[in-house]
């Protein structure tokens, strides 16, 4: 049996997005959350034979369209990639908003905003457009806090690290530079890989972070790397390790909102300051602190985040029962 799959393919600050305009299975639920949760119980393959080898590859990362499940919203998002099905995704958003709307498969009810739903919750999204093209995203993202401070983690190779836990969509150990982190320019990307897979296995059999509103968004699932700035302009870089072996390529919308709360949190940043971010490839998205809330009792700030995408080109993808790797494969 052959499954057909219509994309749009393209990257987001250098990061691959699949927006899967035609194809997407019906789902059960009465949020994205719960419609998160039936894809993964029942359609798990769809991830695994889009994203990982032979039809994508170790950063393959996107998602579908679905109808909001309230009136008031424009749409619903379902994030796909390799590690599983984010509750929340920045890149993926921009990508998925751009290709979208510049294709006609989102039409807003008020020009230049939307407001979607996703897994982590509704975020508000502002647009531009010259001519056909959108040219800026700009996320308000879901609150994003920091849920622990000072875990310490000791694996060979590195020494011991000091590590704050925050939450940006995603929960991600944030490690700035100290002891023998001097900094992304001293690690390299497979080394990154190599520590960051270590690193995460070792948080995780200390801390469980899980989200006050919502119980099936828990654990560390992203380790980012924090820097001084490069380029000219920039405020600070960033290098996130995701699913089993990549590095965003993009500065990472949900890592860039959980480092915002973590500046914020520390006494660095406050609310109405921009912070513009560099990824490991020199590109940006530019942060906004936009608000200081609570997430039930804890601190919290609404961040935002601003950035844009280019569509590379329609892609076909069977999935076909006969294939021996209809579903996918890793190579670990
Ligand atoms: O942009 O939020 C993001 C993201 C998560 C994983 C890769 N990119």
């Amino acid at each position: 049996m052959r499954h057909t799959f219509f994309c749009i393919d393209g990257h987001t600050a250098g990061n691959p997005v699949r927006l899967v305009a035609g194809g997407a299975p019906l789902l059960k639920g009465g949020s994205m959350s719960e419609r998160r949760q039936d894809f993964l119980a029942r359609f798990d393959w769809i991830r695994t034979g889009l994203c990982f080898e032979p039809r994508g590859h170790d950063m393959m990362s996107g998602g579908f369209l679905y109808p909001p499940t309230q009136p008031e919203n424009d749409i619903g998002i379902l994030f796909i990639e390799t590690s599983g099905c984010l509750p929340m995704c920045g890149h993926g958003t921009i990508g998925i908003v751009t290709f979208g709307l510049e294709h006609g498969l989102i039409q807003p009810a008020t020009p230049g905003n939307l407001r979607i739903e996703v897994p982590a919750g509704v975020i508000d999204i502002a647009y531009e457009t010259a001519g056909e093209k959108v040219t800026s995203v700009r996320i308000t993202n879901v609150p994003a806090y920091v849920a622990a401070r000072g875990i310490v983690v000791d694996v060979e190779g590195i020494g011991p690290l000091s590590i704050d836990v925050a939450y940006g969509g995603n929960y991600y150990a944030i490690i700035e530079p100290q002891g023998a982190y001097t900094g992304l320019d001293d690690m390299g990307a497979s080394r990154l890989v190599d520590l960051s897979g270590r690193i995460r296995a070792a948080i995780r059999e200390t801390f469980e972070p899980v989200h006050p509103l919502d119980p099936t968004i828990r654990g560390v699932s992203h380790i980012l790397w924090a820097d001084r700035p490069k380029g000219e302009g920039a405020d600070g870089r960033n290098a996130v390790f995701y699913g089993d072996k990549a590095i965003d390529r993009s500065p990472c919308g949900t890592g860039t909102s959980a480092r915002l709360a973590h500046l914020a949190a520390t006494g660095r940043l406050a609310v109405g300051d921009r912070f513009v971010h560099e990824s490991y490839i020199g590109s940006r998205f530019v942060g906004r602190i936009e608000q200081a809330v609570t997430l039930s009792d804890q601190p919290a700030i609404i961040p935002s985040i601003e950035g844009s995408a280019i569509a590379t080109g329609f892609n076909t993808i069977w999935i076909d029962r006969a294939d021996p790797f209809w579903a996918g494969f890793q190579v670990k």
